[in-house]
């Protein structure tokens, strides 16, 4: 049923062209950023990229990365550079046409500790003081307005500890007090004038819509240099829930897009080989999930890559590339909701009792604790023992470019093989498929010996929803010239092809679409 609901006036990202896919480029440095948008998000088609908090938040023992999520200013410096780089980046990445996002953080500032912050301000949490701001006491939350006796969120699913109280004992910020809602305001206007496009809300569910609604009413348009005038800022709310009980999403849907969590959670747990693939034939809204003009998605993200939120074995990241691929590449195909791909860099993952021992390891440093650059070498390699770089993974960037290619065409052609192997077209522009047999064989049948493992193979005569012609596979290889380099497939005239998974490739999925198309 289609929703009666007006889509917020926040949820356009203002993409240019047919850009579909923002890459949050985490903890990377604002030059390396401006150098990317231009050598490669531009012309690889990202729509946008999110970058980490700018403002200047803890220094804490080892850096760890979460501590840009712990605010002492809203002055612009951090480890990723200062206003000056910022903005500069911020131009170069527009006239590259690649948006950018600010994750923000207004729920609170740091927990009980006294320090420096990243811009050399002084502050002292435990008795609520932020000169760099300033922000006092009188601007907190505390027991004239949360409930519980540590002033921490106990009860989740109760509204008003959960927006009044402290969230892991962050100093949990009053922004019903016209101060801080001036102070949060000016902070955003200010990125705002510099070009930015809007904004990841941090911690959305412990704020009040209403404090929310009129902070954000209270923004500028997007700046005329960069965006047709009457632009409003692109938010999109952190907001955890898995249905049930607890904060519901529909309460902040007209304040953006909320980031849904069912996406990542019911994909991954199909990907994992825990569902059938075939279930997802009407993924979407009829699973549950908020409508796709209100919803932004993800595989994985800053948090999940450690096992913050859901847990650590189920989440998809990098040290799974297969599956992260594989699960991309559906987020990609499908045609829902503004995706979003976390490019990660290296940490030695150590897992012991279901936990990463190493969940905290910042981005990687030299001896001063200087963020590394990210190099890239003359045949496009990089420095990949300091950065992950899933945005350049040929399997990633490829499904980008698929899904500006097939636009807003429909979901046709859908077939499956009652199991695991499924396949689908977007209008007569792309075709994908993908064989996941496998993932049932190494989880249910492991050590049958009779197994006939060639039944694992997808080797089926489809239906593409293509023109005539001969197209490349831009998975296992991809179109150079006018010849491919690896799998390819004939389609006839009325838009049959064989496709061939084999149950032993290393990629378990094949796409194509019209620019993969050789000419006659
Ligand atoms: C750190 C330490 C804490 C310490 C605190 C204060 O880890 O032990 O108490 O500092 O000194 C990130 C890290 C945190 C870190 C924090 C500040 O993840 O570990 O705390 O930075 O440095 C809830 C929230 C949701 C939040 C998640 C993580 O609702 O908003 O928890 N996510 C965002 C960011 C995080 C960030 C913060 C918020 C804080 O994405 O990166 O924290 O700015 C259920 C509930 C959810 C709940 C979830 C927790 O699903 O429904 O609401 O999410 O459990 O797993
Ligand atoms: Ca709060």
């Amino acid at each position: 049923m289609a929703s009666t609901v007006i889509p917020s006036v926040y949820s356009d990202p203002h993409f240019i062209g047919n850009r579909r896919v923002i890459t949050h480029l985490m903890e990377w440095k604002y030059d390396d950023i401006g150098n990317e948008c231009e050598r490669f998000l531009g012309p690889y088609g990202y729509g946008g990229v999110q970058v980490s908090p700018v403002n200047e938040h803890a220094i804490m023992d080892g850096r760890p990365w979460y501590e840009r999520y712990q605010p002492v200013s809203y002055v612009i410096q951090t480890r990723s550079g200062n206003e000056q780089q910022f903005r500069h980046m911020v131009q170069r990445c527009n006239r590259a046409g690649v948006r950018v996002y600010v994750d923000v953080v207004l729920n609170h500032m740091t927990g009980g500790q006294q320090g420096l912050g990243t811009a050399g301000n002084y502050f002292n949490g435990h008795e609520q003081q932020y000169p760099g701001v300033p922000f006092g006491p009188e601007h907190f939350n505390g027991p004239e307005s949360c409930p519980t006796e540590n002033l921490e969120i106990i009860d989740w699913d109760n509204p008003v500890q959960s927006r009044n109280c402290r969230l892991f004992g962050l100093r949990d910020l009053k922004q019903s007090c016209e101060y801080v809602r001036r102070k949060q305001i000016e902070f955003l206007n200010k990125l705002i004038d510099f070009g930015v496009a809007g904004f990841r809300c941090d911690a959305s569910t412990h704020m009040w819509p209403e404090d929310l609604q009129n902070i954000f009413s209270r923004l500028n348009n997007l700046n005329e240099e960069f965006f047709p005038s009457n632009s409003r800022p692109f938010i999109y709310h952190e907001i955890i829930y898995y249905g049930g009980g607890g904060i519901n999403p529909n309460e902040y849907i007209s304040l953006g897009r909320i980031i849904e969590f069912r996406f990542w959670k019911e994909i991954t747990n199909v990907f994992r080989g825990h569902n059938q693939l075939k279930w997802l034939r009407n993924f979407g809204t009829e699973w549950g999930l908020i409508d796709s003009s209100d919803a932004f998605i993800m595989i994985d993200s800053h948090d999940l890559r450690v096992g913050h939120n859901g847990e650590l074995g189920f989440n998809i990241n990098c040290f799974e590339p297969q599956l992260l691929k594989a699960a991309t590449a559906f987020m990609l195909a499908w045609n829902y909701g503004i995706p979003r791909i976390l490019s990660s860099y290296r940490w030695k993952q150590i897992v012991k009792d279901g936990k990463d021992l190493n969940e905290w390891v910042g981005p990687p440093t030299d001896l001063f604790g200087n963020i590394i650059s990210i190099k890239i070498n003359p045949d496009e390699s990089w420095n990949n023992q300091y950065w992950m770089c899933e945005h350049r993974w040929k399997q990633i960037y490829n499904l980008v470019r698929f899904k500006s290619i097939v636009d807003d065409e429909p979901i046709i052609n859908w077939w499956d093989n009652g199991d695991n192997q499924i396949a689908f077209s977007r209008g007569n522009r792309g075709f994908i498929a993908f064989n996941l047999q496998k993932t049932r064989l190494n989880n249910d049948d492991n050590g049958n010996a009779d197994y006939d493992k060639n039944q694992l193979d997808l080797r089926k005569r489809l239906q593409t929803g293509l023109p005539a012609g001969t197209y490349c596979d831009i998975i296992s290889g991809d179109r150079d010239g006018n010849k491919c380099t690896g799998k390819s497939i004939i389609v006839d005239q009325n838009g049959w092809a064989n496709i061939y998974i084999g149950h032993n490739e290393l990629d378990v999925f094949f796409a194509t679409h019209l620019e993969a198309k050789l000419t006659e």
